[in-house]
């Protein structure tokens, strides 16, 4: 479809003006707002400029409400410009830009108060979130929750260097196996990076690979100025010299302008008479305009190539561009964080028709009618509809989540059975429940939930074992109703599928609430995806299994020390290690409304979970020890008023801090026993009480750990004791002055058995009666536990 020149030239009108004001963001922080540090903000001129046409082509043309944008981190000026152009961004945060609770530098879904469909800002994760919520789109659709809303296509803006994240990779893969559709990624295909120019033919294997991949990919390389010239005698000449033209030096002749391309061309070319009558009829300028005039900068190309595209498979489209057009320091290989002088901008400034103190006004030095342009913006599809934030109500959680009970479980069996019951169940709960797993569905005990409520995919599909009557444990059919998503081994697709998952509610308008299984210590593999679902909000829970030293058989390579910090220092994510089953139901129920909760209040989930078989309390689960149990802890054993040492465990190392306290109790009276269930619950309360306190915000309250610790007189020693970094606990003694022995896990890869690794850990029986002994007077410890 052609769009009409009238159109086209108030586009490209637009797309200057949105070079303009991202420029000047960027120029007015540096150089206009006073900055107390004195410190520059950085560059994104250069890398925003890359995208200013092909932005431009997409807001003002081409997106539809329905449609989600990554916008890649160093264009977030661009953004930002274009939804001050639509009203939704205001003059004070951008004349605030990068400054506190101003615009961000990379568009950011919680922190920036415009329309940011997807936070970026490490490279890659975008790319492949746009990726992931096509398919949670699908997976919305299949099971009739898209009502008559349409289809959204999932977009990225993705830099040429950026497609070196091998999470893109990762992603690309998982994509192709489930049939992904309405997916676009749009490559700035600058051939800078940071700090380089990229490999030339680099085109060549994107290409190569999203064909590949079952994408479509076009290549929008050549503008409609150069497509004229192509055309003109001698024009398949220029056109050779184009393509053969390495990217650096092509860079470099962009940089120096029309008059150095004149001299490369008469140099490489010669005097071939048609070609050399082509060049030598436009002037340096026009010589620059035509050879920077690629198919990235050309609103009538882009324009053209999106709308080119009449089906749902994904396309790649690989549009060139030159790092920094229109900039003074256009293609220069150094312009990743190049900034313009204030005169090189009083110039620009002037060359575009702009009055001084009148950087801000939209439609300023634009010849159309500022009427016309605010009635065209108003007007388009996607501006017109204020609601792409989208809600959906809370889903009711049960009063208590219940489990076939047994004498003796392990938290990830537990896991097991509380799904198992509710996929047996009719809830709105279980209906609403997405689990997925990079190929450790069995081995994380989400087997019986899959049993039951089967594999998602857009076609179905039977187990073949079971239509072939071989028996199995496991039926695992898919259909587009199932509720388990089977994913490669790839843990940053995990995170990142949760993220899109978790975001449902706001990006679909229907809730889902997504489970995510895996081996605890490759959480560190999925990490910064992880980090990244929590800074957008998604909402989640992660079941990681097993963890520690605990699942000693299984050896040393697979244990993790460090997660317990991880799961205190994730923002957004609160973290749990239970020791028993009843506790992780309660857990479980508790995540299940606070994964529903509004932003501020609730957020992700994570359960640090163990394969050791612990001999289950029977007890009755009163509220109280259910409001222990969800704020971070409670008493196992009571302290006394004189009590002297109190052991603090956390998970699977249960069994060894009760039989310490019993063999301690013994020869020390009064001793207390502190289940933990959540260190990061009680530091965070903790901390959160302090703050009110210091600000004198609301009534003074304390906080839980410090009413639990409250009792324990100044004497009183503390051995904390975890199956993870000792570090985890060690604070406690900080809430009320009392000394501290912490006890866990600060060595890697050793295997054994559990009593060997423990004894080895330092996290025995008998090395919590010795760590007590060591914190209180009197006589030694008496018994201690043989060696087994
Ligand atoms: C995971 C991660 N690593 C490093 C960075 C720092 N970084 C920001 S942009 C960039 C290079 C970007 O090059 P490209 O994707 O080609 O974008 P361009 O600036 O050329 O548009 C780097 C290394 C980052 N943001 N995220
Ligand atoms: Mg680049």
């Amino acid at each position: 479809m052609a769009t009409e020149p009238a159109r086209l030239e108030l586009l490209s009108a637009l797309a200057r003006k949105v070079l303009w004001l991202s420029s000047w963001t960027i120029h007015h922080a540096n150089h206009i707002r006073p900055s107390a540090d004195g410190l520059k903000v950085g560059g994104h001129q250069a890398s925003s400029a890359s995208l200013a046409t092909i932005m431009s082509a997409l807001y003002f043309s081409v997106l539809r409400p329905q449609d989600r944008v990554a916008v890649k981190p160093h264009a977030s000026p661009v953004f930002h410009a274009i939804q001050y152009l639509f009203g939704r961004q205001t003059r004070d945060k951008l004349e605030n830009f990068r400054g506190f609770k101003g615009a961000q530098s990379y568009p950011s879904r919680t922190k920036d108060t415009d329309d940011v469909d997807f936070s970026t800002g490490s490279v890659g994760l975008g790319v492949a979130q746009t990726l992931f919520s096509s398919l949670v789109q699908d997976y919305v659709k299949a099971h009739g929750w898209m009502k008559d809303r349409p289809e959204g296509r999932m977009i990225a803006l993705v830099g040429d260097a950026e497609m070196d994240e091998g999470n893109i990779f990762e992603a690309l893969l998982e994509g192709w196996k489930h049939g992904l559709r309405n997916t676009w990624w749009v490559v700035d295909y600058n051939r800078q990076s940071l700090d380089a120019v990229v490999r030339e033919g680099l085109w060549e294997k994107f290409e190569s690979m999203f064909r590949n991949f079952g994408w479509d990919v076009v290549i929008v390389k050549y503008g409609r100025l150069m497509r004229a010239a192509f055309a003109e005698p001698g024009g398949e000449a220029l056109k050779r010299w184009i393509d053969a033209c390495p990217n650096a030096m092509y860079a470099a002749l962009c940089f120096q302008g029309g008059a150095a391309f004149r001299k490369h061309l008469r140099d490489e070319i010669g005097d071939q008479g048609a070609v050399s009558q082509l060049i030598e009829r436009r002037s340096d300028d026009e010589l620059l305009a035509l050879m920077s005039n690629l198919g990235g900068h050309d609103m009538a190309s882009m324009i053209e190539a999106f709308e080119s595209i009449d089906h749902d498979r994904p396309v790649c489209f690989i549009a060139y561009t030159i790092k920094g057009i229109g900039l003074p320091f256009q293609g220069h290989k150094d312009n990743h964080a190049g900034l313009m002088t204030v005169t090189q901008m009083e110039k620009w400034r002037t060359a575009q028709n702009i009055r001084p103190g009148h950087e801000w006004e939209k439609f300023e030095g634009l010849s159309q009618e500022p009427a016309a342009l605010e009635a065209f913006l108003a007007d388009l599809p996607f501006n017109r509809d204020n609601q792409r934030r989208l809600s959906s109500p809370v889903i009711d959680v049960p009063e208590r989540l219940s489990f076939k009970p047994s004498p003796q479980m392990s938290t990830q069996q537990g896991f097991g059975l509380v799904l198992n019951e509710l996929a047996r169940g009719d809830t709105a709960l279980a209906s609403r429940i997405v689990t997925a797993s990079p190929d450790v569905t069995v081995s994380t005990n989400l087997g019986a939930w899959v049993n039951r409520r089967g594999l998602f995919a857009r076609a179905g599909k039977a187990d073949l074992f079971r239509s072939e009557k071989i028996p199995s444990t496991f039926n695992w059919d898919f259909s587009p109703k199932g509720q388990h998503i089977e994913l490669g081994i790839a843990e940053m697709n995990l995170f990142i599928l949760m993220s899109a998952l978790g975001l449902s509610h706001a990006i679909n308008g229907e809730r889902l609430l997504p489970i995510a299984t895996l081996y605890d210590p490759f959480i560190e593999r999925g990490l910064d995806a992880l980090n990244y679902a929590c800074y957008q909000d998604a909402r989640f829970m992660v079941a990681a299994t097993p963890s520690g030293i605990t699942l000693a058989p299984e050896g040393g390579a697979h244990q993790s020390i460090a997660t317990p910090l991880i799961g205190m220092a994730q923002d957004g994510l609160a973290s749990f290690e239970p020791a028993f089953v009843d506790e992780l139901a309660v857990i479980m129920g508790w995540g299940f409304q606070h994964m529903q909760h509004e932003a501020g209040e609730g957020g992700s989930v994570y359960l640090r979970l163990s394969t050791r078989t612990l001999d289950q309390p029977q007890r009755m689960m009163t509220p109280d020890l259910q409001k222990g149990i969800t704020d971070g802890a409670y008493w196992l054993r009571e302290p006394g008023e004189n009590c002297e040492a109190v052991i603090a465990y956390t998970g699977a190392v249960a069994p060894e801090a009760i039989e310490a306290i019993g063999l301690i109790g013994e020869s020390r009276r009064d001793v207390g026993l502190l289940a933990i269930t959540s260190a990061d619950r009680l530091h965070s309360g903790w901390t959160a009480a302090r703050q009110m306190r210091r600000h004198r915000r609301g009534p003074a309250h304390l906080s839980h750990i410090e009413k639990l610790l409250a009792p324990l007189p100044r004497d009183c020693g503390i051995v904390t004791v975890i199956d993870g970094h000792p570090a985890a606990l060690g604070w406690l003694g900080s809430v009320r002055g009392h000394r501290v022995e912490a006890l866990g896990v600060e060595h890697f890869g050793q295997t054994g058995t559990i009593n060997d690794l423990y004894r080895h850990h330092g996290i025995d029986a008998n090395a919590i009666i010795d760590a007590a002994e060591s914190l209180t007077a009197g006589a030694p410890v008496r018994h201690r536990k043989m060696a087994v």
